[in-house]
């Protein structure tokens, strides 16, 4: 009787302390929570919750149809979203009833029904209401496990897009194979280019031994249709091919795996004799080809899904096969057939250029060197061999023609390189939305074969009818909480994958599904993020490269971010703008200069090489002009130079002043980190808009019509 009489109280007591207690926590506990949510780590997967009722109220229950890792994670990640979304429990089963959301990929679903259905391409998906075996179910099918995983994503997002589910029937398919990332992180945990803190995958000269954040961020590029991702530098580290190192590939592979992510590595061609021991590393040497067959094979033993291998060679110092006299293609088949057993591809970069050009010659230019390199080769690559182009002919400037060699390999496969880490737009430190940019590049026609040969859909390898094509993008995240060091730079990361996927999606569509998800409903939000974002690009190139094609006008022997026009110039880099007193701009024509611009089809060519047709914002890439010279616009040069500038800088103070106004409506933490750098931003636009124009200024000696310069020159 004691006891009892005893022990509810004691109880209620600790009950009441309990309850008091964390009446006085919740609060902390709530900021917390919120605080982890919000911290950017979940990106466009936060699954806020939306408060529709009738959201895909007639399905109770997720059945998953197969056993694989794959399937598994799939069906998991579509309860946790819409657990998280609309606050139900759907349980996961095996057994087929009413109202399931149905994963599985074809072949596993009833002859019947297969039979109805419009089967998907490799890695697409289908969406649709219908029944099975009598009963009304929602399907997730796809060609392959990936392809189903790609349909979650989908059906999650149009749930959080509040896009309509009923009478669902939707057919999608990758508009190529390839859609990868490249990450250029180093072994000891550094990343080149990199702007979001260190490596998620190496440290010390070893993988991490905790790869949490490699299973979440193979998880965000799943959820945008990314299927491979190269983990390490370009500049390879030739410890990467050794038999100690291999098994930790492995771990990664493993990870990646459940996301239908494959791993590939980037290699150093001199591996058989820096790894391998041998005397050589000629690719037509019968025991450098064996080294690199048994070196696949070892590989593939312990990683039956690499996507392949990423080489570098004869560029910036690193080995390749003009050691020996060999061609490009032969170095690359050598590798290529050692890969080809296992359905792995060799991807060799473009990027071949000498960098101790002469700058007194003015028929020398760097923008020619991939073609020059590689349109002679055409054919001569292997069907799992791929060429990887920057979309320029120099180096990711914030503006450049697109390459003409994407023109000119027409029996070779290829992909397109893009850069999602801002390296010569502002290191994630200034905002620069580079979907727009790259839609340009997608869009541009090169008249390959006599008309409408637009570059997206020749690197997705449809133009030339290629086994292999599609879109890599070199994203460089890192361990920070959001993984690019910059909340708005994610966007970036988004729009490169849904691009990749469907390079028919305009930038306006991609940033604001990329706003909605990661910022919620709000419309103001909404509409003042979206903006920002799709001016960005623009108001970037006006005040630091100029919109008359002058590059980024960056420190390109530096650090690629402060301004530095004085370093294109005079060195054998030959990112050269070739500017004096008298004018500006590099002569590319036929006619006159170094004959860069015949590399393109005779359409482009003719448009590019007259000044009629030249566009006034490639102007200065193709054309050496006098700073007095008059564009389509009616503005001198000189004058577009000094105007543009402070129109960008202006508009970029504009950026910090609109975000202001968001406040209250974003979470705390993110709201403050991106106006630090938006207003960090603003002061850096000052300082390129008066270093630029002063530059110009004392060497033109033209004053500002609007009597503006001068006044701010920083060094006279
Ligand atoms: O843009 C240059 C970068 C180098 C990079 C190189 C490349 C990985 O400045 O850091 O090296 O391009 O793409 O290979």
């Amino acid at each position: 009787m004691a006891l009892e009489s005893v022990e509810p109280a004691t109880k209620s007591t600790g009950a009441r302390f309990f309850r008091r207690v964390a009446s006085l926590l919740l609060p902390i506990v709530i900021s917390l929570v919120t605080a982890r949510a919000e911290s950017g780590h979940d990106a466009w997967l936060r699954y806020a919750p939306i408060h529709d009722a009738s959201v895909l109220q007639k399905y109770d229950r997720i059945v998953v149809l197969g056993e694989t890792e794959v399937l598994q994670s799939a069906g998991t990640e579509l309860a946790r979203g819409l657990q998280s979304m609309l606050g139900r429990t759907l349980p996961l089963q095996k057994e087929m009833s009413s109202g399931a959301i149905v994963l599985g990929i074809l072949p596993s679903l009833p002859k019947q029904l297969r039979n109805r259905l419009l089967a998907p391409a490799t890695d697409g998906y289908l969406l649709k209401t219908t029944t099975m075996q009598g009963r009304r179910v929602l399907l997730v099918a796809g060609a392959n496990d990936r392809g189903v995983t790609y349909g979650v994503f989908a059906l999650l997002r149009h749930v959080a897009l509040h896009q309509t589910l009923d009478a669902l029937d939707e057919r999608q398919n990758p508009s190529a194979s390839i859609r990868w990332t490249n990450e250029w992180d180093n072994l000891d945990g550094s990343i080149e280019r990199g702007y979001g803190g260190r490596s998620i995958f190496f440290s010390a000269g070893n993988v991490l031994p905790e790869l949490s954040k490699v299973r979440d961020y193979a998880r965000l590029l799943a959820s945008v249709g990314i299927n491979g991702c190269v983990v390490n530098n370009v500049n390879a580290d030739t410890r990467i091919l050794t038999s100690e190192f291999i098994p930790q590939l492995a771990r990664l592979a493993n990870v990646f795996r459940t996301w239908g992510v494959r791993l590939a590595i980037a290699v150093d061609f001199a591996s058989p004799k820096t790894v391998g021991g041998l005397n050589t590393f000629d690719p037509q040497d019968p025991a450098v080809i064996a080294w690199w067959q048994r070196k696949s094979d070892e590989i593939y033993r312990v990683i039956p899904d690499l996507g392949g291998f990423l080489m570098k060679a004869d560029s910036e110092g690193r080995s390749g096969p003009s050691a020996y006299g060999r061609t490009h293609a032969q170095a690359a088949n050598v590798i290529a057939r050692a890969l080809k057993p296992y359905g792995g591809v060799l991807i060799y970069r473009a990027f071949v250029y000498n960098h101790h050009l002469d700058w007194n010659d003015l028929k020398a230019d760097r923008a020619r060197a991939a073609y020059d390199n590689f349109a002679s080769l055409d054919g001569s690559f292997d069907d799992n061999a791929v060429v990887q182009i920057k979309y320029g002919p120099i180096d990711f400037q914030v503006r450049e023609p697109v390459s003409p060699l994407i023109g000119a390999l027409r029996h070779t496969n290829q992909v397109l390189e893009l850069q999602i880490t801002q390296e010569y737009t502002g290191q994630q430190r200034h905002l620069c939305f580079l979907a727009p940019m790259w839609k340009e590049i997608f869009d541009f026609d090169l008249h390959a074969n006599g008309g409408n040969t637009p570059v997206g859909e020749i690197a997705s390898g449809r133009t030339f009818h290629r086994p292999v094509g599609g879109f890599v993008g070199v994203a460089d995240v890192g361990q920070d909480e959001n993984w690019l060091g910059f909340d708005l730079a994610q966007a970036n990361l988004y729009a490169f994958g849904r691009l990749a996927w469907n390079p028919a999606l305009s930038a306006r569509q991609t940033i604001e599904q990329w706003t909605h998800l990661t910022f919620g409903d709000d419309p103001k939000v909404n509409k003042t993020i979206v903006e920002m974002q799709l001016e960005s690009w623009p108001v970037y190139e006006k005040y630091t490269g100029s919109p008359l094609g002058l590059q980024s006008l960056t420190n390109i022997v530096g650090d690629h971010f402060s301004p530095g026009p004085e370093s294109a110039d005079r060195n054998g880099w030959g990112q050269w703008i070739r500017a004096d007193h008298l004018g500006v701009g590099m002569d590319r024509t036929s006619g006159t200069g170094t004959g860069f611009i015949g590399q393109y089809s005779p359409p482009v060519a003719g448009y590019y090489e007259s000044l009629r047709t030249c566009p006034d914002n490639l102007l200065l890439f193709f054309h050496h002009v006098p700073y007095t010279y008059v564009l389509h616009s009616g503005k001198s040069v000189i004058q577009t130079i000094f105007d543009s500038h402070y129109e960008g800088a202006d508009e970029a103070q504009g950026f910090s002043s609109r975000w202001k106004s968001l406040e209250g409506r974003i979470d705390d933490t993110r709201f403050r980190a991106v106006l630090s750098r938006l207003e960090y931003q603003a002061e850096q636009a000052k300082l390129w808009r008066d270093t630029i124009n002063g530059w110009f200024f004392s060497l033109s000696a033209i004053a500002d019509a609007k009597g503006r310069i001068g006044a701010t020159v920083p060094h006279s």
